[in-house]
Order: C-alpha cells, then structure tokens, then sequence
C-alpha cells in the first residue's frame, strides 16, 4: 500500500490519524460492552473505516452524508460526541433517536447526516433529492451516499443512480465492497468485472480505489467533489475493502475462507496508516501509546456521561405527538385562509367561479406554485405534455422546467429525491401517474416518508398526488383504489375529496402541511363533477369531514366518488330519508363527525369503492362499535368492492363495484 501526502501537512496528516483510529477504538470498546448485554446489535466496520473517515474528511461540515451500517466513522469524524452516541445504542431516550430506534438507524440535521432505514438501498436516492436542492440554490456543494456491494443489487442503486446522471446531480456515491453480503460472495451477487463497471451504463463517470488506505480515499473523493460540482455531474467509486468481523456478532465469519482474514489483516487501514506516518517520522511509537491512552481515557469518561441515562419513561402522548411535525416546522404559516363548512355552503362573499375537479386541482397546484418558491413538482411526463391527465399543462411555461420536473421512470428514486429535497428546506409533489404505480415506490413511502419524524424528528414535506380509482374501464392496473394501504401506517396523511371546492382546498392544505399527505383524486371524477370553487387561495383543514345531506333515517358515511353514488340514490329514492357524511380524509379519521352521523339515524352504512376486506370502512365500523354502540340501532354495515381484482369489462367493472349493491345493502339496513 502506498501513501501519497499531495500537500498535506504533517498536523493534517496527524488529525487523520485521530480521526481513523477513533472508531477503531470506540468500536473494540463496543464489541465488550455488546457481551456484556450493555448495548444490542452491532455491525462491525473493522477493517472498512478509511471509507467511512476519508469520505468524511474530504466533504464540507454542512454536506450531507447517507451512511449505512458500519459507518461508524462518518458519525465520530462529524464529531459526534460519543457519549450521546452511547445513550442512542443503549436505547435511552436522551439518544438521538430518543429510544426509537436502534444502533445507526438516525440521523441529525445539525451534523448533516441522514440516518438509514434497514433497506439499504433507499438511502441513494435521498442524496439525489439533496443534491437537486443545492443545484437549483446553485451551491457548490455534493451529498454523498453508501452502499455495500450487496445493496447494488437493489432496484434502489440503479434508480438513483439513473436518476442522478439524468439530472446531472452533484451525488458521490460510494460503494464499499468488502466482498460479502451477510454471507453471499459477490461472484453470487453480480456479473460485472468491477462494480466501478456500471457507471458506464449510467452515463457517469467511476473509479475503482483502494479503500484500506486512508489518503487514497481521502484524495480521491477531495478530486470528485470538486469535479461534481465544476460539472453538475454525478460519480461513482468502488472502494475494495475487506469485512474482519462477521456480518454481525451473532452471525461469525465460518462462511468466509479464514486465509482472507490473514490477507487483509496485513491491509489494516489503522496499522498501515500508521506504519506510513511513523516512515515519516510524524508519529512514533511512544506517541501512538500516548494517543492510546489519550482516547481509552476519554472513551470512559464518554462512556461514564452515556451511562448516565435514565430509565425510559414511556409516555404515549408523546409517542404519538412525534410522529407528524407540527406544522409550523418550516417557519409560521402564512395567513391562508382555511375555508369552514359553513362558509362553504352560505358565506356569498367568497368569489367563486366553476371549475371541474380537474380544473381545481390544476388552480391549487398553480396558486400553491406561485406561493411557495420552494415548491418542486416531479412526475413522469408533467413538463411540457402536462402529465397523462394534463393538471400541470402549461405551468413549464409559468414556473421552468426546474421547478416542473420531467422524472425518468423511477417511482423509488423520486419519492426518496422527495425526502432528500425535504432535508434541504423544499416542499414537493409527486404525481404518480396512477395510484397503482406507487407500489413501485411503497418502501420509500410507508418506511421513509412516513416514519422519518418519529424516528429522528426529521419532516418530510411531500405531498403525493394519486390518480384512482375505477369506472373507466381501465382494469386491473390503472384503477385500483389502494388508499387503506396507506391509512394504517402512522404517519402518513391521507386525503381524498370528492368536489372541486374539497379538492382546491384540501391540496392546498396537504402542500402546507409540513407531513407526507398522499392526496387521492379520483379519475372518473376529473371531468364529470364541477362546482364553484372561490378563486382565492384557502385550505380546507385537513382532518375534517362534511355532512352533505341530513336525513333520519340511515347515515352513509362515504368519500370519493362513491359519495356522488350516495347523493344520487338519495335523489332517486326520496322516501328514504338519507344521511350522507363525507369524509374527506381518511387519515386522520373525524372521529366527532363520524359520531354525529351515528346519532343521527342510528343506523349507518358505511360505502367505499375499495374492496371490503382491509378497507378503511372496517376500521370506522370497529370504531363505532367500540364507541358508539348505545346510539346505534342496526349493525353497522358495509357496502364495498368485490374481494378480487378490478376487471377491464364495462360489465364486469360494473358488478365489481360497490355502487351496484348499494340499494340490496340500504334495503337490508332498512328492515333492520
Ligand atoms: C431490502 C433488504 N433485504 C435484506 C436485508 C438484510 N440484510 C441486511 S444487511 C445485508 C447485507 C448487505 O450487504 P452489503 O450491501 O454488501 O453491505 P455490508 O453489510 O457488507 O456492509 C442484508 C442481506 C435488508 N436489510 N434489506
């Protein structure tokens, strides 16, 4: 292994030293206290940390860094105090993670580092959205991501990394291949000669590295930064290294040929650095004992603050207040008007005009451009073919394409850029193109998106918009109505109006909320339903619903287009006296609204499109059974779906839909 100083200087060279061995050190300790059951899990970096170090050493303090699970020596080289970093192992709540999560699965905007979820792969994309951030502000600055060799195997790598070159991001992504994932060889991983060999096929450049010698790495991402940023390009690197430790503690290392251990350990990062500095008479032996004993010290005085942690004190209010940012996060609310039910129905001096719900849709994303400069809308075709249902035709003209953004076909890759925009201070919307296609992206938002709060208090200000829902016969793959998926994951608003005035007002209010709102818009009502909608810019609060009618004798409590379905059977069938609620959010539920429907009538009916096993309609009936059983008169019913898949026939379509048993399930309720 050769060194090569360029220009730096002996102090320089020292403070990396420092920098090297102090994970070494922190970790050794670690190993211990792992048998002694003082801290859980832990994946070893022994033998990989010049990456980790020199990756760190070569960024600016305030660029931010996705590390993965044995990147100890980003968080230590950040200046991490230790201490802190053992309440976050112990699982105290004086941790960053305050006890929520475990070992390096958090992250701290103060240090600019991105804490990981257990999926590897996802943390490459949020880089993409950081990057994107600093190249619209025009910054000289890159963010750099990790993955292992295992994790390039990920549909995640590629996504990103597509994206990047397409976007021309200033992203370093870095690869540390240490020849095993958990205890799969790379020749059972991939084909390719070298991993280096893929940012061919992106379009980007790559180098391969030695990633055991401190100054090679240091040097070579100190080169690439600055070429990211001349360029506004995106580069790779593969650093070969080697795992000395086994996949975790528990896992050990029988799977892994022991000759490789002896060939390695003569690549010690550690021993040869210091081998190189005592050469140059920088550092002698008598001083690395000294450093030794400087850092054992301080390593138990650390420990000794880490220790002091008090007992976790679980306190449900406030487990559950964490999992959405207050919504002042991103400085005060501006003085928007938030539109009540009651204005809506009888204030005149709202000026309103006409508009299909397509048409309101199109105005909230406009007006909420012209409001938020920081507003970036991606999506597959958005730009100047205005997106399939055509909702942002004509805004590349009024907001630039650099706000408008065309995205390549890469679900995973842009809800993680969404988050990586949102550590940077931006708000974005996503279109999917269809409801259907976000399970293409599901990880990023029900593990990403939607726990980042809870888990180290990061916001993730991103609303997804979701065209849904059937009756156009468009089968199985672009009219699913999928939004139960997302309503029983914490964190995740979810919204789904069924007028114009609902719509403008709630996307609008979805784009200020600082939280994840998926926003569901239902196709067929695009172009069918319109209304006057004030031209202002107002929000309907999030959280609450509307009666659309009153009546005595059943409540339907709806939402989406089957709300339409209920108002005109209500019209077609006057001798029934029909109470309609509509919800118009689904996460959170308006638990006062839905018990005033059951007062109401006594009898309820509860009417959705979605099919009815796992729909939201078993969740509000549970709730009202558990809540409201001494107002009810009936069972509480349900109305939904066909428990299978939606047809492409008009005629299949038709008996798979709710709507069809809806009078044989009002009748039923009846004669109750
Ligand atoms: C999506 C996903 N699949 C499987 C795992 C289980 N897992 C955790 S780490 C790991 C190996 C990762 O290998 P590599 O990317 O080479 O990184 P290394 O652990 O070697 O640093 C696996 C399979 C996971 N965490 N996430």
């Amino acid at each position: 292994m050769t060194f090569d100083r360029k220009d730096l200087s002996n102090d320089q060279l020292l403070g990396f030293y420092k920098s090297l061995l102090w994970p070494r050190m922190i970790e050794e300790k670690m190993l211990v206290l792992l048998r002694q059951g003082k801290i859980s899990k832990w994946f070893s970096g022994i033998g990989q940390e010049a990456i980790a170090v020199g990756a760190t050493l070569a960024l600016h303090e305030e660029e931010w860094i996705m590390p993965l699970h044995r990147n100890l020596g980003v968080f230590t080289t950040r200046n991490m105090p230790l201490g802190k970093l053992f309440m976050q192992w112990q699982g105290s709540q004086e941790g960053y993670s305050k006890g929520r999560e475990r070992s390096f699965h958090f992250g701290n905007k103060e240090h600019h580092i991105c804490g990981m979820i257990s999926h590897l792969g996802p943390q490459l994309a949020i880089a993409d959205g950081v990057a994107l951030a600093h190249k619209l502000r025009n910054e000289n600055k890159v963010s750099l991501a990790f993955t292992g060799d295992g994790g390039t195997s990920e549909g995640d790598f590629h996504e990103a990394l597509n994206t990047a070159a397409v976007w021309d991001l200033p992203v370093i992504f870095v690869i540390e291949n240490n020849g095993y994932g958990l205890s799969t060889p790379v020749n059972e991983q991939y084909r390719c000669t070298n991993l280096v060999d893929k940012a061919k096929g992106y379009g980007m450049q790559g180098v391969r590295i030695d990633g055991n010698n401190l100054l090679e790495v240091y040097d070579t991402i100190k080169g690439v930064r600055e070429y990211c940023i001349r360029n506004q390009k995106p580069f790779l690197i593969e650093c070969m290294t080697f795992r000395m430790r086994g996949h975790e503690e528990a896992s050990g290392t029988k799977y892994v040929p022991q000759d490789l251990f002896k060939t390695w350990e003569a690549k010690d990062p550690v021993k040869k650095y210091e081998e190189y500095l005592i050469s140059l008479n920088i550092l002698t032996e008598k001083e690395i004992e000294t450093i030794h004993a400087e850092f054992k010290e301080k390593i138990e005085t650390e420990l000794a603050i880490g220790s002091k942690v008090k007992t976790v004190v679980a306190d449900t209010e406030n487990e559950v207040e964490d999992v959405f940012a207050k919504s002042t996060v991103n400085g005060p609310q501006s003085t928007v008007r938030v539109v009540n039910n009651a204005e809506l129905t009888h204030d005149s001096q709202l000026l309103t005009h006409d508009l299909r719900l397509i048409d309101a849709i199109k105005e909230a994303l406009h007006q909420s451009m012209q409001q938020h400069s920081n507003l970036i809308l991606m999506g597959q075709d958005i730009a100047e073919y205005g997106g399939a249902f055509k909702i942002t035709e004509g805004f590349v003209n009024d907001f630039g394409k650099e706000r408008v953004r065309n995205t390549p076909l890469c679900e995973s890759a842009i809800v993680g850029a969404a988050l990586g925009l949102s550590l940077e201070g931006y708000k974005s919307m996503m279109e999917m193109q269809f409801a259907d296609f976000a399970t293409v992206g599901f990880n990023q938002i029900v593990n990403n998106l939607a726990k980042i709060h809870y888990r180290w208090g990061q916001n993730a200000d991103v609303v997804i918009r979701m065209p849904t829902g059937g009756g156009v016969g468009a089968g199985p793959f672009h009219s699913q109505s999928n939004e139960a998926w997302f309503t029983k994951v914490p964190g995740l608003k979810v919204v789904y109006p069924s007028t114009p005035i609902d719509a403008k007002g709630l996307l609008i209010a979805s784009i200020n909320d600082p939280n994840p709102v998926m926003y569901f818009e239902h196709k067929a009502l695009y172009r069918s339903v319109s209304g006057a909608v004030p031209s202002d810019y107002y929000e309907i609060e999030i959280g609450k619903a509307r009666q659309v009618k009153k009546g005595t004798d059943i409540s339907i409590i709806t939402y989406g287009a089957a709300v339409h379905w209920a108002t005109d059977y209500a019209a077609a069938h006057s001798e029934i006296s029909i109470d309609i609620l509509d919800l118009r959010t689904l996460a959170p539920l308006d638990y006062l609204a839905i018990r005033k429907a059951v007062q109401q009538t006594g009898k309820v009916l509860i009417f959705h499109e979605d099919t009815l096993i796992g729909g939201i309609g078993g969740e509000i009936a549970a709730w009202i059974a558990e809540n409201c059983f001494d107002l009810l008169d009936a069972p509480v019913m349900r109305c939904a779906s066909l428990d299978t898949p939606i047809p492409f026939s008009i005629e299949l379509e038709n008996n798979f839909m709710a709507k069809i048993r809806l009078d044989e399930t009002v009748q039923k309720l009846l004669k109750y």
